[in-house]
């Protein structure tokens, strides 16, 4: 895949990647990684909200001024962080509920799912899955305005395809049929 910088000519990041904690960030690294297989450039953020509201609210209410159009947001438990950056900007918000109490993230996804009326929060798949289509939901809203993501979009559902059609016929093999 071709490995151009999508973002201002700059090079100034499009994408904020935030989180409530750096235990967070195993898992969020995902998101990170996809950002980069399509070469959209990004920043990373840690703040809760709750230990850490006014850097929240400091960090969310100039998120457009910095030039970010998307913004990608975990947090696990009692997560507040996607809708309270919801509150605060205009841009898409894309949730990614953690895994990280003795809920299995059941909890994260319920707290960024079930937002009042007026402030949506595209909320993902619980850990991991939700990590990476975070990365791919933020690839195809960017890709309305930018023709070089689009493809690259393209070029990955191909490779998915692929994939797919490279293990049928590995699985195939393995039990007789050509
Ligand atoms: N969290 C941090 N502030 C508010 C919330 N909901 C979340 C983090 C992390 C979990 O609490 O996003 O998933 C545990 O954080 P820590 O720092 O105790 O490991």
């Amino acid at each position: 895949m071709e490995k151009a910088t999508a973002g201002k000519a700059d090079g100034s990041p499009l994408v904020g990647i935030v989180m409530g904690s750096d235990t967070d960030l195993p898992v969020m690294s995902e998101s990170a990684k996809m950002l980069d297989k399509f070469g959209i450039a990004y920043e990373v953020e840690i703040t809760s909200a709750h230990r850490s509201p006014a850097r929240t609210h400091e960090y969310a209410s100039t998120a457009i001024a910095r030039g970010l159009k998307v913004m990608i947001v975990a947090a696990g438990g009692a997560a507040h962080l996607a809708g309270v950056v919801a509150a605060l900007t205009t841009l898409p918000v894309i949730a990614v509920p953690m895994a990280t109490t003795v809920l299995s993230g059941i909890d994260a996804l319920l707290s960024s799912v079930q937002m009042p009326a007026g402030v949506p929060v595209a909320a993902m798949a619980i850990d991991k899955p939700g990590a990476i289509n975070a990365a791919i939901y933020a690839a195809e809203i960017l890709a309305t305005s930018d023709a070089a993501v689009a493809r690259r979009l393209d070029e990955y559902k191909e490779e998915l395809a692929r994939s797919v059609a490279e293990k049928s016929a590995r699985v195939r093999l393995q039990y007789g049929k050509k």
